[in-house]
């Protein structure tokens, strides 16, 4: 007998709705949701592998102890045994801080992951905190941070609305949007088009999007700043910057318009490789336009200006009006674990603040709690009180992800203790001592705690676990407790119940204070309200229901709470962005401030960028439908058809270097070698070349055998660990320096 269930799309950031057919432990057939509320049927081939996932024979289904140089198999009491047996006496003998933790991309994915890691990580009160935040978004939140006051409060495009989006260094027809979670990007670019709108895409690459689009211009990797800065001079050269309309509703607008002086068009054109007239045309046409957004991702983040391009987008976007307006930019309303000021808020609050802390060997600054992930192998490496000696790594794969992986790779060997949390042995857990199973996807339930604070529209969904959990399995809430009873000096030995109840009490005390619906209730009355739940669904009700569109425990009943979510598998939408200025800011000054200090102090780097050279051959990466960073290539689905990891060069380059399509090229860095094979192309500028990340499926302990059929290479041999973006500490992964050469 067939069964239907819902499931959102654990997978990327466009969040989709699957319909899944499943017979016994089965799943036998996958669609899109065509009643989800939020994506309305919309998927890519990724979804539909959900069930091959499930099945996957590689999938870890039991802990795994490193018992002379091989994994084998063992219990969880083992396991969690081993781990105390081996990690307290380092804790007692070096301290807190020779414990290293890396946290990987699921673990935004997987609401177990991201409500109960940070309770290990707090438990364990080590600073080396790394994540892959710093070779992704962390530019973009530092920017969004010092300009609206919070890491979280960042503006997407309001693409139902706008008239013209200008985007830079992003793909959504493959990667399906990032840090804006928009399902069906082509079918909102289509109809933004149909009713007479504009999209130009600035990228090295055509891409699919870049093709779809009204415009395409090519741009040298890593000048977007420049570009970026170019524009906003134009516009207030041009006198087209409403000055007026900005009074008192900004500050720094005069310091911004004296800095960029210099950046004029003329002055950016042959370094960014853009005609001045193109640039010019663009600042005009994003003025002029009724509404219109600006966006940039990784290829503006993951360069040596990622923040000071993230902040440009930005300053483009307020001085033109189009923050926080229909159709310009605007902050979505998560339903819950967002930031909401409620009401009466003022916009004014603390502002972010970054090098509270600096890493040991480099002395990088901390940025929102973390070091930079390139910093983890020199932190392993480098004896002295501090040094890393045991190591968490929780769904990720910094080998393959992080900049000079052949380096990190190494130091991982050092380590004396490492405890990886992941759904397969992958090649940075093939150096674990002991590897702690997540369940299948399927097992667990799902919320998005990050995502909707990032949506195209305001939406809450929820879906409950497709298959119950083998009983002797435990959730990744409970594995993350587990350990935290092990390493926390103040509640070593509690049961996870009794760990659980005082996660909730800390989030019980905001949930009695405005702006929550249920302030002025007792926290005991709450406490009780909830009581027929517990883990993530518990702390989910409480901030459902204390939350911007909450019932309040009885307050509102018409509002959301967990309950409500499960009454509508579709989901529920919650409308259109609406402006939420002041509300939705923190900012000292209590509105946007467009002069950070920081940001200008950087500025200096930038303008000595403008007397550069640009001959050297630099390396991009790119993004596939069918891969998902490093982890997807073991689904048999996912992993056919023509071979994904090639070196795109443009013929002119190709001719040059008596390169064929087809051959083998040895592509070399600061930091080492690859092989890979060539793709000779003229959808790539001249002088640039792309190499996907994520593959390397070659290593020896790895266990993805149908990875393995296909590895690649890794791109991130490549990248150089010392080449940092310095505001954010975000590795530099895009604008590479290579040569290239026939193997
Ligand atoms: N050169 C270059 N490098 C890049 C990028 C680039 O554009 N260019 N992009 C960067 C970006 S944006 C990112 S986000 C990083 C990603 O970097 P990482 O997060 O380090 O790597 P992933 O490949 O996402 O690995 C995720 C791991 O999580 C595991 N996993 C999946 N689901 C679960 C689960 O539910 N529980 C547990 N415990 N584990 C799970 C997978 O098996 C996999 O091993 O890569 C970065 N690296
Ligand atoms: N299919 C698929 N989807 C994914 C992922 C995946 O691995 N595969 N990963 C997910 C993750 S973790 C993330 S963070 C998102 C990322 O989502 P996106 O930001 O959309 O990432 P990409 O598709 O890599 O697109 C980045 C584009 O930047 C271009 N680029 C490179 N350097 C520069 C530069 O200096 N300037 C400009 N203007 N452009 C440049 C590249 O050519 C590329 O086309 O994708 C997510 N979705
Ligand atoms: S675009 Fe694909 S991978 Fe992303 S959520 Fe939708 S179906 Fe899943
Ligand atoms: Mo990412």
């Amino acid at each position: 007998m067939s069964e239907t269930h819902y499931r959102i799309c654990p997978f990327c950031e466009a969040t989709c709705g699957l319909e899944l057919e499943v017979d016994g432990d089965r799943v036998t057939a996958v669609r899109g949701d065509d009643a989800d509320v939020f994506s309305a049927g919309f998927i890519c081939p990724k979804g539909p592998a959900i069930a091959e996932l499930h099945a996957d024979p590689d999938r870890l289904r039991q802990p795994l102890i490193k018992r002379d140089g091989r994994h084998v198999a063992a219990s969880w009491d083992e396991a969690f045994a081993e781990i105390e047996r081996r990690l307290l006496p380092i804790i007692a003998e070096h301290g807190r801080d020779s414990v290293g933790v890396y946290l990987g991309n699921p673990s935004v994915h997987n609401w177990s992951l991201a409500l109960y890691g940070r309770v290990l990580i707090r438990a364990l009160q080590t600073p080396h905190i790394f994540s892959a935040s710093t070779v992704d978004q962390i530019p973009k939140q530092l920017a969004s941070g010092l300009m609206f006051g919070s890491y979280a409060t960042v503006a997407v495009p309001d693409i139902e609305r706008t008239d013209y989006l200008l985007m830079l260094g992003a793909n959504p027809f493959e990667s399906n949007g990032s840090l804006w979670t928009v399902p069906d990007f082509p079918g909102k670019l289509r109809r933004l088009q149909q009713r007479g709108g504009t999209c130009v895409v600035i990228d090295p690459r055509r891409t699919r999007t870049a093709a779809a689009a009204d415009r395409h211009l090519f741009i040298r990797p890593g000048t977007d700043a420049l570009l970026l800065a170019a524009i906003a001079q134009a516009m207030f050269a041009e006198n087209l910057v409403d000055r007026a309309a900005l009074d008192g509703r900004v500050t720094g607008l005069a310091e911004v318009e004296a800095e960029l002086v210099g950046f004029t068009p003329e002055a950016v054109s042959t370094i960014c490789g853009i005609d001045a007239g193109e640039i010019r045309r663009l600042a005009r046409e994003i003025a002029a336009a009724p509404r219109a957004a600006v966006y940039g991702r990784i290829g503006t983040c993951t360069q040596e200006f990622g923040t000071l391009a993230s902040w440009l987008v930005d300053v483009i976007n307020t001085v033109t009006g189009n923050v926080d307006r229909a159709g310009g930019v605007m902050f979505p309303l998560a339903p819950a674990f967002g930031q909401y000021g409620g009401p009466d808020a003022t916009g004014v609050g603390r502002g972010v603040q970054t090098g509270r802390r600096h890493s040991r060997v480099r002395g990088a600054p901390e940025v929102m709690g973390e070091f930079p992930c390139a910093c983890l192998a020199e932190e392993i490496e480098t004896p002295g009180k501090g040094q890393i000696r045991a190591l968490f790594t929780i769904a990720g794969n910094p080998v393959l992800s992080t900049p000079n992986g052949g380096r990190l790779d190494a130091a991982l060997r050092k380590l004396d203790f490492m405890v990886s949390l992941d759904i397969y042995l992958n090649e940075t857990a093939r150096h674990a001592d002991v590897i702690l199973p997540g369940l299948s996807t399927l097992e667990n339930s799902h919320y998005d705690t990050a995502f909707p604070s990032f949506g195209y529209r305001n939406a809450a969904r929820y879906s409950p676990a497709v298959f119950a959990p083998p009983s002797d399995r435990p959730t990744e809430w409970q594995t993350l407790l587990r350990l935290t009873s092990i390493v926390s000096p103040e509640a070593h030995g509690a049961s996870v119940e009794d760990l659980d109840d005082f996660v909730l009490a800390t989030n019980l005390q905001r949930a009695v204070r405005p702006p929550s619906k249920a302030a002025g209730r007792t926290e005991s009355d709450i406490r009780a309200a909830l009581a027929d739940r517990k883990g993530p669904e518990r702390l989910l009700d409480l901030a459902l229901r204390t939350g911007p569109y909450g019932d309040g425990f009885g307050a509102d009943p018409d509002g959301l709470s967990l309950d409500k979510l499960l009454a509508h598998p579709h989901g529920v939408d919650l409308g259109e962005l609406r402006p939420r200025i002041p509300e939705a800011l923190r900012t000292p000054s209590g509105v946007i401030e467009l002069a950070p200090q920081p940001l200008l102090e950087d500025l200096p780097r930038l303008r000595a960028a403008l007397t550069r050279g640009n001959g050297e051959m630099v390396l991009v990466g790119r993004r596939n439908l069918r891969t998902n960073n490093s982890w997807m290539h073991n689904l048999p689905r996912l992993n056919r058809g023509r071979p994904l990891c090639t070196l795109q060069i443009h013929s002119d380059d190709a001719a040059r270097l008596a390169l064929r399509d087809g051959a083998t090229a040895l592509v070399s860095s600061r930091t080492g070698t690859v092989e890979v094979p060539v793709e000779v192309t003229d959808d790539i500028m001249p002088g640039v070349v792309s190499i996907p990340h994520g593959f390397g499926h070659d290593r020896e302990g790895a266990v993805l055998s149908t990875a393995r059929e296909r590895p690649g290479a890794n791109s991130n041999i490549l990248a150089d660990e010392m080449a940092l973006d310095p505001l954010s500490g975000n590795a530099v992964l895009n604008g590479i320096p290579v040569t290239v050469r026939a193997a």
